[in-house]
């Protein structure tokens, strides 16, 4: 075995050739474990790679690509109409339903992101999510996964047996805190052996303009989460897809911790995606229409003949407040970030040598580090790193011949993110559009007479209706529900 002197000055060389020596400047203050620790991160990094990366993204700053002639995708409506013909809604429904029963989805959460913009210090599935109950974003995902296994399961087994496991990718920094909460909550009544925790992979932070990589503390790299595009490389290497393949899971229901009106499990989305015949069975999308020009959600489109999403910030202006002569945006199928992606696509992207890559994406932020000289903490004021994620979206592409479906939804219905404080998609607007859409589907049920209405005709209450009650709205009829007065909060 190399002695640690010899370990170290390989480490160093190594280092030095790429111009990222300082990482070892206070190697001597440490403590053994700490020396050993720091030599254990800074040989793991991959400095060929990061130096391509460094002069790509961090030196320069790339002008967003598009790689090809952008046009609108045609997404099945919900009109029941895709590019002008009707599609059969309910067989397609069916054909997910079956698929559903026969225990081949599994539901998978992406949970790593830092939820920085929020400023709330915990993983972001702890955070309320229930309009009324104030229940976590993710026991609203456990009450989807429940309700579904429910309602398909009773139907061959006589008596709920079917399981919908549940993977859940976390960041190394709260993999541990997303694990405890889910043990202090009992799995929020699902079976421990079928909810799966594993951690995406990092990239470090690097200062903004020189690239040198920083320190968290001087025996630390300050790393970052990888993006959510590094769930499809993670989802290989925890063993997630060996997982499924064991159980039988064929397709991979993607979504994001924030929005807790998320059809965690869709049988319409997943029998389009499996039968459509123009999917390629490999990656689909969901939609919505986009609020407004300027909405900070990635737009589905074609790229080259192939579907894709370009993201909000790489949409060129002209592009995003484009019109139709009916005065429709042109580009106004928004992402709301939700897939169907099957294990076949994951395995097959996985199996090269060296696997696949997505595109990198550079974001500008603020960092605390550990100072490059004296190695105190450093709380900078503004943007100081550059932080490199990929996209789990910019698979699309990737597709067997570019062919990936997109599937239209009722924002009211599906989509209540929680990303900021205040302001758009904060607890305020998702509060708001869930107790919106509990009023619509009781009018739906034919029972709107119950809801309160302001002169602006919003419901005048707070309304939060879980997945238990009603998976959709014809699940309310027959229900009574007593008269909810002005202001109340109720779950229904
Ligand atoms: C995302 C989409 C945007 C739109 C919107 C809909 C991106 C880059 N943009 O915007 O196009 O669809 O959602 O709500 O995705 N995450 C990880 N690991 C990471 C980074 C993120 O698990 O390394 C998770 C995170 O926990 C969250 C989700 O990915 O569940 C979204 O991440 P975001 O907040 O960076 O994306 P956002 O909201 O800007």
């Amino acid at each position: 075995m190399a002695s640690a002197a010899a370990t170290f000055d390989a480490v160093k060389t190594n280092l030095d050739r790429a111009g990222q020596g300082h990482l070892l400047a206070f190697y001597a203050r440490l403590s053994g474990a700490e020396q050993a620790a720091l030599l254990a991160q800074c040989a793991a990094l991959d400095l060929a790679g990061l130096s391509g990366l460094i002069e790509k993204y961090v030196k320069a700053k790339p002008a967003a690509e598009v790689a090809g002639a952008i046009e609108p995708v045609h997404a099945y409506g919900l009109d029941g109409t895709v590019n002008g013909k009707s599609y059969d809604r309910a067989g397609y429904l069916a054909k997910g339903e079956a698929l559903i029963r026969s225990g081949k989805a599994a539901c998978f959460t992406v949970a790593g992101g830092q939820g920085s913009r929020l400023g709330y210090d915990g993983p972001k599935g702890c955070y309320p999510g229930g309009a009324v109950s104030g229940k976590p974003l993710f026991a609203c995902i456990a009450d989807w996964i429940l309700a579904v296994q429910q309602r398909y399961g009773s139907r061959i087994y006589g008596g709920g047996g079917l399981v919908i496991p549940w993977y859940i990718m976390t960041s190394p920094q709260n993999h541990e805190a997303t694990v405890a909460f889910f043990r202090q909550h009992r799995f929020f009544g699902l079976a421990e052996a079928d909810v799966m925790f594993f951690p995406q992979g990092v990239m470090p932070s690097m200062e903004l303009g020189t690239g040198r990589i920083l320190l968290s503390s001087p025996g630390e790299i300050g790393l970052n989460p990888d993006g959510h595009g590094g769930s499809l490389k993670a989802l290989w290497s925890s063993g997630a897809i060996a997982d499924m393949e064991r159980r039988g899971v064929e397709e991979i229901c993607y979504t994001q911790i924030d929005n807790p009106l998320v059809r965690a499990i869709d049988p319409l989305f997943l029998g389009l995606h499996r039968f459509a015949p123009d999917s390629s069975g490999e990656m689909s999308s969901k939609m919505v229409r986009k609020a407004h020009a300027a909405e900070k959600v990635g737009v589905l489109c074609k790229v080259g003949g192939k579907t894709a999403v370009v993201e909000y910030s790489d949409m060129p202006e002209t592009l995003s407040k484009k019109t139709n002569a009916d005065g429709q945006l042109t580009f106004d199928a928004g992402s709301i970030a939700v897939h169907v992606i099957s294990v076949a696509f994951v395995r097959k992207l996985n199996a090269g040598a060296g696997g696949f890559s997505l595109p990198y994406h550079r974001a500008e932020k603020k960092v605390a580090h550990a100072d490059f000289v004296t190695g105190q903490p450093v709380s900078p004021e503004k943007p100081n790193a550059i932080k490199l994620e990929t996209f789990v979206f910019d698979a699309l592409p990737l597709c067997e011949g570019g062919r990936s479906i997109v599937l239209e939804t009722d924002r009211v219905d599906e989509f209540a993110p929680i990303k900021n404080a205040e302001g758009a998609d904060s607890p305020a607007t998702c509060r708001q559009i869930q107790t919106r859409r509990a009023s619509n589907w009781l009018a739906k049920a034919g029972l709107g007479g119950v809801v309160p209405m302001s002169a602006g005709g919003e419901p005048d209450c707070v309304l939060e209706l879980p997945p238990t009650t009603a998976l959709y709205p014809e699940d309310l009829r027959g229900l009574s529900v007593a008269k909810i007065a002005a202001g109340e909060k109720r779950v229904l």
